[in-house]
């Protein structure tokens, strides 16, 4: 049966992830494969091309802005969102497409449930881990009544495509996923997450400077706090 669903790669500057990983995307089980380019230079755009890929472009750089070009352009009733640059193990996108067809508005690929692992479990000092484990804690004590969300921050997700544009979502840059995650638990929809095995970074290099993107974070965590209407007000 092939799902009534998108995979949408988002790209910038993923060649070398793209190669590693293109024979595991399972693309011939959905109904659309398409890739939401940032303006690559490295031959993305090239292999996206040579393998019948539909390239969606963004005039405006930023994830935030990909997401939304996605939602516009894409046709299938759900998006499962997937960046190839090895963080993120394809055998999860039918996972992913399994919780919302299982009832989920959101599905999540956690970093911290039980069982998961990420990229940082390596080493001792993990800075990046401790602060995506902060944000998530403040977006379940400001916005969640349902079960505990482990992880509001991974990019790796899934949903359906008319929720994402009533979200009407306003980031441009990383933090949309958190918008997502936050505008989602303040509406009460079910959230579903499963253990992901976070990979190391194939190629490339990562477009995540760790204190400005934490900084965007909390300046979306308060906004949220005035636009998205708490639950705990
Ligand atoms: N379309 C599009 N994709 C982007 C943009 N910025 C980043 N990406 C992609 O989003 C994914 C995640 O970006 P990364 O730089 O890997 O961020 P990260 O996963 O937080 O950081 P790493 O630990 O280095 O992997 C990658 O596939 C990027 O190519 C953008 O402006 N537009
Ligand atoms: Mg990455």
């Amino acid at each position: 049966m092939i799902r009534d669903a998108a995979i949408v790669l988002l790209t910038l500057n993923e060649v070398q992830g793209l190669n590693a990983l293109w024979d595991r995307i399972p693309r011939d089980r959905f109904r659309e494969l398409v890739a939401v380019d940032g303006g690559s230079k490295d031959g993305t755009r090239e292999f996206l091309a040579a393998h019948g890929v539909p390239i969606l472009d963004q005039t405006i750089p930023g994830r935030g802005v990909a997401f939304r070009v996605a939602a516009e352009a894409c046709h299938a009733e759900r998006l499962i969102f997937y960046s190839p640059d090895g963080n993120e193990d394809p055998d999860d996108i039918e996972r992913l497409d399994d919780l919302l067809l299982g009832g989920a508005r959101l599905a999540i690929a956690s970093r911290f449930a039980r069982g998961a692992v990420n990229e940082e479990d390596v080493s001792p000092f993990r800075p990046r881990s401790w602060a995506n484990q902060g944000l998530t804690a403040l977006a379940n004590l400001l916005f969640n009544e349902g079960p505990w969300v482990t992880d509001t921050i991974n990019g790796f997700r899934a949903l359906r495509r008319a929720d994402l544009l009533a979200l009407d979502t306003s980031v441009k840059r990383f933090p949309i996923e958190y918008q997502i995650s936050i505008r989602s638990m303040a509406r009460r929809w079910p959230i579903a997450e499963l253990a992901t095995n976070e990979g190391q970074r194939i190629g490339g290099a990562s477009k995540a400077l760790s204190w400005p993107v934490g900084k965007d974070h909390l300046k979306v965590l308060f906004s949220e706090l005035h636009n998205a209407r708490p639950l705990r007000d």
